[in-house]
């Protein structure tokens, strides 16, 4: 593990040193106050940005009243660094400071986030940009948008969501917040439901959606000048939330998923599953406009204006409805760019995860079972490793995986690479890779509620 990383760094390295606090506080999030956890004193927490060789050093401060740790979504990196207590190391006990150090190998767009608990959906994140010292750079500006739904300090927490999911059973309405007033306990209420998520649009519902810790009615503005070229990196960071997102009128050229290239396509909206991310290059309209992410089925959306000067007459409503009825791509068949799909190879070794839940009481499962850290799926290092999720359930689970990016499979055309895939209900996909990272490497659903009630395994090297 330390030869490896030895050997992505390099005599004149970078050292890229950031300070993290991990502390609760009071958080506006445009007139809406909510008493949070959060990466400093602002949601979302300080962005960082290197380039891809450079050493990351970020010494994190837990003052927070439980242990924590940060998980470095998306990043192949060593494994001690990974931020899985007990599984990659000791969670970080409050009051104490713990230095995370490692070599950012991968441009692109990421995030970093805790993995304990459902601390996740609370303010505790931060996007992670690793530029391309090769980056052609065909573009003017760019804009990272962070989307997520919030119900911390709104009357309950991400805690309290989860014992209520548990103790109704099935999910559904379990997770109503306090704004819900008389709909709580209603009798035969729909899950939200989306054609484009294939059924069930989550078991939570929110009371706010926000575009970079703002909500609609305060949103952050990004100002640019008509016939500006900007490259989005767009990041679904929410708890149990798809978003669909899109600007009216102004088609997005999609160019990378989850930090690695993909053949450019066009697309009116783009759908991100929890964990995922998306760049895009945009031109800027001649009118004001708001990029917008609609909370997919859930019947909300956040957004951040892309002001050019000119007013538009396109209210976000109205934006709202429009990206709603236009067709929606997945990144799941985007085509990986040439540069970065993995030789052909027969795999070595191929790990079903048969997905199913909610049973008993919130029960989500992989292979029949909850997450169990000593009953992981063998690989070893060399292996070309094939994972087949295969989802049973009536509802998307975004899978993540740790520590590598894989190759979506397509029959066609060249998948993908990706860390996060959105398998959607009753289907199955199919990824490779190659171990080449050797450690323990959670893979989990990436619903922060599916994962802590169970549905999360190991990707674990041996011999
Ligand atoms: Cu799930």
């Amino acid at each position: 593990m330390l030869d490896l990383e030895r050997a992505r760094q390099s005599a004149d390295q970078k050292i890229v040193p950031v300070a993290l606090e991990a502390r609760p506080g009071p958080i506006d999030l445009g007139g809406v106050t909510v008493n949070t956890w959060s990466y400093g004193d602002a949601v979302p927490g300080p962005q960082i940005r290197l380039r891809a060789g450079d050493l990351l050093r970020a010494d994190l401060r837990n003052s927070l009243p439980q242990p924590t740790s940060i998980h470095w979504h998306g990043i192949a990196l060593r494994n001690d660094m990974d931020g899985v207590p007990a599984l990659t190391q000791d969670p970080i006990a409050p009051g104490t400071t713990f230095r995370y150090e490692f070599t950012t190998p991968d441009p692109g767009t990421y995030i970093f986030h805790p993995h304990v608990g459902t601390q996740l959906d609370r303010g505790l994140y931060g996007a992670l940009i690793v530029e391309d010292p090769a980056e052609p750079g065909d573009y003017d500006d760019e804009l990272v948008v962070v989307f997520d739904d919030w119900v911390d300090g709104t009357g309950r927490d991400p805690d309290q969501v989860l014992a209520d999911l548990k103790a109704n059973g099935m999910g559904g309405m379990g997770g109503m917040g306090g704004d819900m007033q008389g709909m709580e306990g209603m009798e035969g209420m729909q899950m939200p439901q989306s054609e484009a998520l294939g059924g069930d649009a989550g078991d939570v519902s929110y009371p706010y959606y926000v575009a970079n810790g703002r909500v609609s009615a305060a949103a952050q503005t990004f100002a640019g000048k008509p016939g500006q070229r900007i490259r989005l990196r767009m990041i679904n960071i929410g708890g149990d939330t798809a978003f669909r997102v899109g600007v009216p009128g102004v088609p997005m050229t999609v160019t990378h998923t989850d930090g690695f290239p993909v053949r450019p396509v066009s697309a009116p909206t783009v759908l991100l599953g929890m964990g995922e991310r998306v760049d895009a290059v945009i031109t800027l309209p001649d009118q004001s406009l708001p990029l917008v992410g609609i909370a997919e089925g859930k019947g909300g959306a956040a957004h951040v204006t892309l002001n050019v000067g000119p007013r538009s007459s396109t209210t976000v409503d109205a934006a709202v409805a429009d990206l709603a009825s236009r067709p929606t791509v997945a990144a799941v068949g985007l085509v990986a760019a040439e540069q970065v799909v993995l030789a052909d190879k027969t795999p070595d070794v191929v790990h079903d995860l048969e997905i199913a839940g909610p049973a008993n009481r919130y029960t989500w499962t992989i292979n029949g079972q909850t997450y169990d850290a000593s009953r992981g799926l063998p690989v070893s290092e060399g292996q070309r490793v094939r994972l087949r999720f295969v989802n049973t359930t009536s509802m998307f689970h975004p899978m993540h995986l740790h520590g590598h990016t894989f190759q979506v499979r397509n029959a066609a055309v060249p998948g993908p690479r990706k860390d996060t895939v959105n398998v959607l209900p009753k289907t199955t996909i199919e990824v490779d890779f190659d171990a080449d990272n050797p450690g323990q490497w959670l893979t989990h659903c990436h619903n922060i509620y599916h994962g802590e009630a169970g549905m999360m395994t190991v990707v674990s090297y041996v011999g």
